[in-house]
């Protein structure tokens, strides 16, 4: 069940000042091209944020430079529901998630299906940071520096036959790990969906990674799906399967609330929620609310995919 109460502001111990996560954004830098230096990493060599460092092959800063989002809030206010509907909460919960050995089986309408030991597909692929905005149907965003390899990569790889139109995701389901899945909060296992042509979008990316390191668990670990145009409700995580399908899959927030959260759930600040306004947003350490924009920013690479199509209707 969608949470009935309008988004809360973010409440103050939140609000960083600019100079401070500036900096750290300088310092990430620095610690991005120390790990790309470094030897393949150990377990044992933490970054700075006491998780594994990535090498990554190139970084690309899609959110024309904005501040990054600190740490610190990136990796402890989340939604992640299989743990908590409460989001400072979720890091806490999360971090007893067993995320190896960890298999993700792509299936369904290809030509290759496999059961991928989740290191053997990180493998496949360079690595690139992405700098992305994410902004949550609750009117709350962020900007990430994400760790991932495009899936359109694994897509192609994995050769759809011509009946497949849609990819479907599915978040591990394990009541013992996940205390929030032992209540009817949501149907689980969390499922998510992309029409193909918006799965194989250059900016879709499958994230293992955040700030230079493997992602924490409550961020998603081991592989969770970044698609910034949308809204977050959209980047499943902690996926265990990838079905390649005909029809339409229905995702546990359409069951949810169907008038609330629609397939598409592309940012849009000209369609409301029935709720609340989607034309601002707050910016996590920011004051001031922010306008927010058409497909998050991302209309030029984007805006195509729905030509002549009614974003009213197709929400
Ligand atoms: N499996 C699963 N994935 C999920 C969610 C969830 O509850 N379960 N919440 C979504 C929502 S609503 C948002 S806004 C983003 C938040 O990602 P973050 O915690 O990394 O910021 O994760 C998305 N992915
Ligand atoms: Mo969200």
């Amino acid at each position: 069940m969608p949470s009935n109460k309008v988004p809360d502001d973010i409440n103050a111990s939140e609000i960083t000042p600019k100079e401070v996560y500036l900096n750290r954004r300088e310092f990430m830098a620095a610690s991005a091209m120390a790990a790309a230096s470094a030897a393949i990493p150990s377990l044992s060599e933490a970054g700075p944020h006491g998780g594994t460092p990535l090498k990554t092959a190139k970084r690309v800063d899609y959110a024309a430079s904005e501040a990054t989002t600190n740490y610190e809030n990136a990796a402890g206010y989340n939604n992640f529901y299989e743990f908590s509907t409460n989001k400072e909460d979720v890091a806490v919960l999360s971090k007893g998630l067993r995320t190896r050995p960890w298999t993700v089986t792509i299936e369904g309408l290809i030509n290759k299906p496999k059961a991928y030991d989740i290191d053997e597909l990180i493998k496949l692929f360079p690595l690139e940071e992405r700098i992305y905005r994410l902004r949550c149907v609750e009117g709350w965003s962020m900007v990430i520096p994400w760790v991932g390899f495009p899936l359109e990569a694994l897509i192609r790889r994995s050769e759809p036959k011509t009946g497949a139109k849609f990819v479907e995701f599915t978040t591990l389901l394990d009541p013992a790990q996940m205390p929030g899945q032992r209540r009817e909060v949501l149907h689980w296992p969390y499922v998510e969906g992309l029409r193909l042509d918006e799965a194989i979008n250059p900016l879709t990316i499958l994230s293992v990674g955040m700030y230079g390191e493997v992602l924490p668990n409550q961020n998603g670990a081991p592989l969770r799906l970044v698609v910034p145009w949308k809204y977050g409700f959209k980047y499943i995580k902690s996926i265990v399967k990838i079905r390649f399908v005909e029809q339409m899959p229905v995702t546990s927030w359409m069951k949810a609330g169907p008038l609330e959260y629609g397939f598409y759930a592309n940012v849009n600040p000209e369609v409301d929620h029935p709720r609340w306004s989607q034309a601002k947003e707050r910016r996590i350490g920011e004051f001031l609310k922010r306008k927010t924009l058409m497909f998050n920013g991302y209309a030029e690479q984007v805006a195509a995919l729905y030509a002549g199509m009614d974003l009213r209707r197709f929400f």
